[in-house]
């Protein structure tokens, strides 16, 4: 515990006190002690033996002083708060101590000695001791788990909670995810989807998801539920579900009842309502405010709370209508009703207007409500971000928008301030994480996982750096070696910007399929249509013009300052520009960049920048365990392929809408490549692709109703040695094999047995193939061979002859 020497703490672990979450705290700090002192102690130092005896008790601060008067416990801890302290003895003598004013805090204590043997194995504990406190109440993941068992947004498999309308059985993967929750800080977990909520409400399912909350519990993980607004109508068989009819009020007080019978720790309630089809209490005139405080009266008495999502929006906006913006409704609908709501109703409202995209400005509603609490919902799951197949590292994103200054008043306002109660001095407020995790390693990918982490740290500290959360991320997940930290580290801080240039950069959104997949690229997808995804792409220029001067006056919903440095294309910051101007594609940024070349710059940068990854991640073979090693490599060969794919579609898209050149004569112009519709074809048929962008000069070749087809390639390059990469689509269904030979010769055979989305070749599913060391002479045929299988045509976009 010295300064100098390395970390260790006296293995004689126990609790003062019999409650299950300091049970839970000692079993924790056992079975990491296995991992820290049972090393060989023969070759420890004496300073290092010395370290693990004593002992080490962890209590709540009552139980401290009862126990140990000695002990200068502080008086003023917060309830989750913890204190570690060590009174500097020797040997024997030696006492660590871990409080908290609650079992809980002890609790986040012993996982803050967890983290240090890995992150400051050096740093000495202060002699005062090491306090730490969460910077806002409310830390909660969402889960949007369906009754059935499948997860909205969810790319991680399975749910670990419900299956076929009941709580799973096996409830050992809950209690491990309510560990891994604990260990960051996270407080509170809500279990289901915000659509569709109403069956988990039946008197059966509380009874069965009470388990979850026991299995929760030791890890003072508080589960709550969101709630369908029509439920007493479409559950307790009544005729209305108004708000404001007293029966309505009698149903929800009784359900809240039953359900704190149950579980007597309830958190409360997550209300998505009026929005995307979910039934509100517009139907009858009535407001979101009259709506979360009937809810709030219900769960007042028992100390639950509501968490009422300010994401309300006509999703049938008129397209055609220069003035209408979704962008706005959070704000025009929420910060009339600032002041209206229940002490115990939380405003839970998505960082930015639109809905988690590469890119948005922060949310304007958060310097717009004053006399309410406000807490920012953020995604985990990547479901804009490629969805756990792309490395995307989101904490920095986080991080901008915690610290972005609102200038409420004229006055220094971070967001996070805002949301932590401490701005307009609110009892309420936190941090919610759309998680999503699922069976397959929570989230799918074992590096997103950082991203899960980060949420946590950054909700109990929002003034961490996303680099040094990235790096206590690594050290105890990976290794503690200097290069993996380093190389890892950087992978993950630049997974975000190379994301945002090859899919949507200046502010125009993930330019992806916002009506299907939100995966691959999609360029029309958001326009002429009711979403209001618009970014206003035409001939002439691009972006969506929300000045108070002449568009959609959004800009006006921030405060003065903010509003001032947005009014202008000049003071607005380039990676915001397309959000809030619309301007030719000559356009010049700060640096003088015409919009259109940034376009064609920005997506080849992020494309290489995503190949660098597999190299980054190659320099640490042999310095990584080899299973995460194998595991994650080809994550990084396919995120490096497709965001090729999303390079092409974007700057070919632009290229034929603009009709202004590449500078660089990249974009549209690929020299290497041998184009399916372009070959000798046997059964193959040409199609176009859907759309265009997503295809090589927009077509390919499929192969339907055959058993199999065949595309022949004549080469008439130089004589070398090279790597073909092959691009074809893998559809979701089925599983087409392709051969690829050489002048007779069989040079490889693979199958495309992906599960990405979409049923129809396009951006989503299109996939490379890489051949390495291939000898080709001028004259050779290339060809390849195409077998279908239920339902995936084995279609074929190009062959790409890589130089070296
Ligand atoms: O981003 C959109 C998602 C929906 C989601 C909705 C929401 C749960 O595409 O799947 O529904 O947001 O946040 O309510």
């Amino acid at each position: 515990m010295k300064g100098g020497a390395r970390f260790f703490f006296p293995t004689a672990v126990r609790a003062l006190g019999h409650d299950a979450i300091e049970q839970a705290a000692i079993a924790e700090l056992n079975r990491n002690l296995g991992s820290l002192a049972g090393k060989d102690a023969s070759k420890m130092s004496a300073r290092a033996k010395e370290a693990l005896s004593g002992q080490t008790v962890l209590g709540t601060t009552e139980e401290i002083e009862k126990s140990f008067p000695d002990v200068p416990v502080p008086n003023d801890l917060g309830p989750e708060d913890y204190w570690i302290w060590w009174n500097h003895e020797h040997q024997e003598k030696q006492l660590l101590v871990i409080a908290g004013d609650t079992s809980k805090g002890a609790l986040y204590g012993a996982f803050e000695l967890l983290r240090r043997p890995a992150t400051a194995p050096y740093k000495a504990l202060p002699m005062e001791g090491l306090r730490g406190s969460p910077a806002m109440p409310i830390r909660w993941t969402d889960e949007w788990d369906n009754i059935d068992g499948s997860i909205e947004r969810g790319y991680a498999g399975r749910s670990i909670f419900f299956d076929a309308g009941h709580v799973r059985t096996d409830l050992v993967p809950v209690t491990e995810y309510a560990r891994l929750l604990a260990s960051i800080g996270i407080n509170g977990c809500n279990l289901n989807n915000v659509n569709n909520a109403s069956a988990f409400f039946t008197p059966e399912m509380l009874k069965e998801i009470a388990r979850i909350a026991d299995a929760m519990r030791p890890y003072g993980v508080r589960v709550s539920l969101s709630a369908d607004i029509a439920s007493p109508q479409k559950l307790g068989g009544l005729s209305t579900f108004d708000p404001l009819d007293p029966a309505v009020q009698k149903w929800w007080n009784d359900k809240v009842r039953e359900i704190y019978a149950l579980i007597p720790d309830f958190g409360g309630f997550t209300v998505k309502a009026d929005s995307e089809g979910q039934p509100g209490p517009a139907s009858y005139g009535r407001s979101p405010a009259d709506a979360a405080n009937t809810l709030a009266a219900a769960l007042a008495p028992h100390g639950g709370v509501v968490l009422y999502r300010a994401f309300v929006y006509n999703h049938h906006l008129d397209w055609t209508d220069p003035k209408a913006d979704r962008a706005r409704a959070a704000y025009d609908i929420f910060h009339p009703l600032d002041g209206k709501f229940e002490p115990n109703v939380i405003i839970q409202t998505k960082e930015g207007p639109i809905d988690f995209q590469a890119r948005e400005p922060v949310s304007p509603l958060f310097g717009g409500l004053t006399q309410t609490n406000q807490a920012m919902e953020l995604q985990i799951t990547q479901e804009y971000l490629g969805q756990q197949r792309h490395l995307v590292y989101i904490a920095p994103m986080w991080k901008e928008v915690l610290d972005f200054d609102m200038r409420v008043n004229g006055e220094p306002t971070p967001v996070k301030q805002i949301i932590s109660g401490r701005t307009f001095h609110r009892q309420l407020g936190g941090m919610i994480g759309v998680a999503c995790v699922g069976q397959n390693g929570w989230l799918g990918s074992p590096l997103a996982l950082a991203n899960l982490y980060a949420f946590g740290r950054l909700a109990w500290n929002p003034d961490l750096k996303p680099e040094d959360i990235a790096a206590e991320w690594t050290q105890q997940t990976i290794s503690t070696d200097a290069a993996v930290v380093n190389t890892v580290v950087n992978m993950l801080m630049q997974s975000w910007p190379a994301y945002e240039n090859y899919t949507g950069p200046l502010g125009l959104q993930t330019l992806t399929d916002i009506t299907g997949s939100h995966y691959g690229p999609n360029v029309e997808a958001s326009e002429h249509n009711g979403w209001g995804q618009w970014h206003k792409a035409d001939h002439d220029g691009v972006g969506f013009d929300r000045t108070v001067a002449t568009g959609t006056g959004y800009i006006g919903q921030y405060q003065p300052e903010v509003a001032k440095m947005y009014e202008s294309a000049t003071t607005t910051p380039d990676n915001l520009l397309l959000f809030f101007h619309h301007v030719p594609y000559t356009y010049k940024l700060h640096d003088g960049k015409t919009v259109i070349q940034y376009l064609y710059d920005s997506h080849y940068d992020g494309a290489e920048r995503a190949a660098q990854f597999i190299a980054d991640w190659n320099s640490l073979k042999g310095k990584l365990d080899p299973a995460l090693y194998s595991d994650m490599l080809p994550r990084l060969e396919y995120q490096a392929a497709h965001a090729i794919v999303w390079r092409d579609a974007i700057t070919q898209y632009f290229l034929k809408l603009s009709g202004i050149p590449d500078a660089k004569g990249r974009a549209g112009h690929y020299p290497d490549r041998l184009e399916a519709e372009d070959a000798r074809l046997t059964s193959y048929k040409v199609i176009d692709v859907n759309p265009w962008e997503d295809a090589s000069r927009g077509k390919a070749v499929s192969c339907v109703g055959q058993p199999s087809c065949s595309a022949t390639f004549n080469y008439t390059g130089r004589l070398g040695t090279f790597d073909l990469a092959v691009q074809y689509f893998d559809l979701q269904s089925g599983a087409a094999k392709f051969a690829l030979s050489i002048d007779g010769r069989s040079v490889d055979t693979w199958s495309a047995d992906d599960h990405l989305p979409s049923s129809h070749p396009n951006g989503d599913n299109s996939t490379r193939h890489l051949v390495h060391h291939v000898a080709l002479r001028p004259g050779d045929s290339i060809h390849l061979e195409g077998i279908p299988d239920a339902g995936d045509p084995a279609a074929l976009d190009y062959i790409e002859i890589l130089q070296h």
